[in-house]
This record gives C-alpha cells, sequence and structure tokens, in this order.
C-alpha cells in the first residue's frame, strides 16, 4: 500500500499563508480600501482581508456634501464589493471634527452665522439615520464618533464646532441616534494615540461614563497609526487592558508602521532601507504578540491600506514623502513584515 503523504505546509512549498486563515479564529482582517483600490488591489483582498472599511467613502462630506444631498455611489460600490465576497464592512464614520462639510455647523449656509444647538443635532440625527439605515445588515461595526478626545492639556475633549455648538451631549446622542437606527450594528468610539498613557486615560473616561449613563457603546477603537519607535510593547498592553476593563471591545482599526520616526522630516528616499525593514519587520511581530495576548477581546484588526503603493502616509505628516508602513509592498509582495506576523499566528491543529 502506497501511503498518502501529509500534506505540506505552506512554509514547505513557499507558499504564501492567508492572513484571514491564519487569524480566522482570533479576529477579523480588515483593510482600508478605497474606489481605486478595490480593483488595483483586489489581489490580496481576496486572498488574505475578510473586512474592509471604505477609507473616506462613508465620511460625512463624502456622503452627506449638502443638507438635502447624499451621495451614496462610492460608498455602495464599496459596500457591493465586500458583499459579493463575504466580507465584512466597518463604517467609518458618523461624527468627526475632519472632512464634515460647513452647511453641518452654519445657519442657511452663512459660515459666520454659527447653527444653533437643536439644528445641529437634529442634522446629527438626520445624517445617521440615513446613513445607517442604508447600511443596515451590510455593515456590521460603526465608529460612531472619531478622536473626540483632546491630545493635549487638561481638557478631555476636543475642541471642535460638535462640542462647541451641542455641547459634550453630542457624543451620547451619536450612539443612541446610530443605536436607534441599527439596533445590530457594533457601535465603537475610535481614536489616535490610544497608547499615551494620558490620552489612553481620557479615552478611558469618556467612555467608562457613557457605559455608566447606559449609551449604548460596544467597543474602542484603536487606530494604530504606529511608527519604528513608538509607541512601546508595554504602553500598547496597558491600553488594551484598561479599556477592555470597560467590558467593551476592543478592535485595531486603522494600523500602520510607518519607517519614519515622529521628527524624521527626510523627503529623499526612494526606497525603505534593509533597517527600516528589518526595524519594521520586529516591530510587527511585537505588535502581533501583543494582540495575541488579547485574542478574547480583540475582535478585529484592520490595516490602513493594503500595500505600500498606496497609503495616506504618502501625504501625512510630510507632503509627498514615500512611505512603507503596510505588510505587502509596492509590488504586492509580501514583506519579512508579513512573514513575521504570519509565524505568530496560532498553529493550527
Ligand atoms: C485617521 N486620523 C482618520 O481616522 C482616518 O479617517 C484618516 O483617513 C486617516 C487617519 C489620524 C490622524 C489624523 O488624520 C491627523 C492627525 C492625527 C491623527
Amino acid at each position: 500500500m502506497e501511503q498518502t503523504p501529509a500534506a505540506a505546509t505552506a512554509a514547505e512549498t513557499g507558499a504564501t499563508p492567508k492572513l484571514r486563515e491564519l487569524f480566522r479564529e482570533d479576529w477579523l482582517v480588515g483593510a482600508a480600501v478605497n474606489r481605486d483600490t478595490i480593483v488595483s488591489h483586489a489581489d490580496l483582498l481576496d486572498v488574505h482581508f475578510n473586512s474592509v472599511t471604505p477609507e473616506n467613502e462613508m465620511k460625512f462630506a463624502s456622503l452627506h456634501p449638502a443638507e438635502n444631498v447624499y451621495a451614496f455611489d462610492d460608498a455602495d460600490a464599496i459596500v457591493r464589493f465586500a458583499r459579493e465576497r463575504g466580507m465584512n464592512v466597518r463604517g467609518h464614520t458618523l461624527v468627526w471634527h475632519n472632512q464634515t462639510p460647513d452647511w453641518v455647523f452654519s445657519e442657511d449656509g452663512d459660515p459666520d452665522r454659527p447653527a444653533d444647538r437643536d439644528t445641529l443635532l437634529a442634522r446629527m440625527k438626520a445624517h445617521i439615520d440615513t446613513v445607517v439605515r442604508r447600511y443596515r445588515g451590510d455593515v456590521y461595526a460603526w465608529d460612531v464618533v472619531n478622536e473626540a478626545v483632546a491630545d493635549e492639556g487638561p481638557d478631555v475633549l476636543r475642541d471642535t464646532k460638535w462640542l462647541r455648538i451641542a455641547g459634550e451631549a453630542y457624543i451620547a446622542k451619536a450612539f443612541e441616534y446610530a443605536h436607534e437606527a441599527d439596533p445590530d450594528a457594533l457601535l465603537f468610539y475610535n481614536d489616535y494615540n490610544e497608547c499615551q498613557p494620558a490620552k489612553r486615560e481620557k479615552i478611558y473616561g469618556l467612555v467608562r461614563s457613557l457605559l455608566e449613563r447606559g449609551v449604548p457603546v460596544h467597543g474602542i477603537g484603536m487606530q494604530a497609526h504606529w511608527n519604528l519607535f513608538t509607541p512601546a510593547p508595554n504602553d500598547i498592553r496597558a491600553a488594551i487592558e484598561r479599556y477592555a476593563s470597560l467590558g467593551v471591545q476592543v478592535q485595531i482599526t486603522e494600523m500602520d508602521v510607518s519607517v519614519y520616526g515622529h521628527e524624521d522630516r527626510r523627503t529623499d528616499l526612494r526606497e525603505p532601507t534593509g533597517e527600516m525593514l528589518r526595524l519594521q519587520e520586529e516591530r510587527y511581530r511585537q505588535f502581533f504578540a501583543v494582540f495575541r495576548e488579547y485574542r478574547d477581546v480583540i475582535s478585529g484588526v484592520t490595516f490602513w491600506g493594503v500595500a505600500d503603493d498606496r497609503t495616506w502616509l504618502d501625504h501625512f505628516p510630510v507632503r509627498s514623502r514615500k512611505d512603507w508602513p503596510l505588510l505587502f509592498d509596492t509590488r504586492h509582495r509580501p514583506k519579512a513584515a508579513f512573514r513575521a506576523v504570519a509565524e505568530l499566528a496560532r498553529p493550527k491543529p
């Protein structure tokens, strides 16, 4: 009798393992996409990802450019792309201080006359109602409020038009309206610099007070716009623990790992240096080792892009400076960082 050889492992055949399979029992694996990349990056999306987040297409300015004008085409195209593939969609984002049109905050379209509180809240409700109801059953989780916490100083809340006009109740109301519009959707508070201890405590305090008042918040989104040097793994651990102690889910919502330190303003690199890629691999290994420790509370890990040929970091924080923050290179090949992450995935039975 001939023996059936045991199936070769991916490592033996040199085949690339699939991220979504590697983490199947841990969390959803997502990528931010746009109208271009659902075509140009379909190769990788089809293989590795089971969740997408529209990068800009569901922001207020994209969906609702004027009071009686909604523009759903681009968002619909992404939702259709996901539906055809059985992928999950994270909705991003309902209430934010950026990419929100001026008409929302002004009276009769006059930028010098601020809208009154009732008008602003009625507009917010109309927006949330319309958008959340439209994508019921397609969008499983919403970033309801994005970046409402202040980075520096003693203030908890960021000084925004939402806060100035509507007062701090705007946050609770946004979650209540979203819950009313889709009781099945998971509702997230999402922010960046989420591992800095001072800001972490503000985010924790905000969500805690919302929960104490019975506001429907189901998760905290950690954007995870990180780099080669910060944050430290211990600060990430502390943040996940603190957020999870509220009894809510945690998702990594916008992960990328810039090859530049915060003060690095070089613009002359055509390729990442070997040292950058080596450090990046090590950083991704550290990060995913921490995520694995918290696989019970982390329900999604989304990257802010698919491959290094298209990333918002090419324009931020330095204009026209190439960055290489993701797991796949500019030619869509897995990087050393990808292999580090794949090796950390749970061994399959
Ligand atoms: C995120 N902000 C936003 O949530 C996302 O919608 C956008 O596409 C990219 C990044 C991060 C951020 C920023 O934009 C400006 C300053 C600090 C942090």
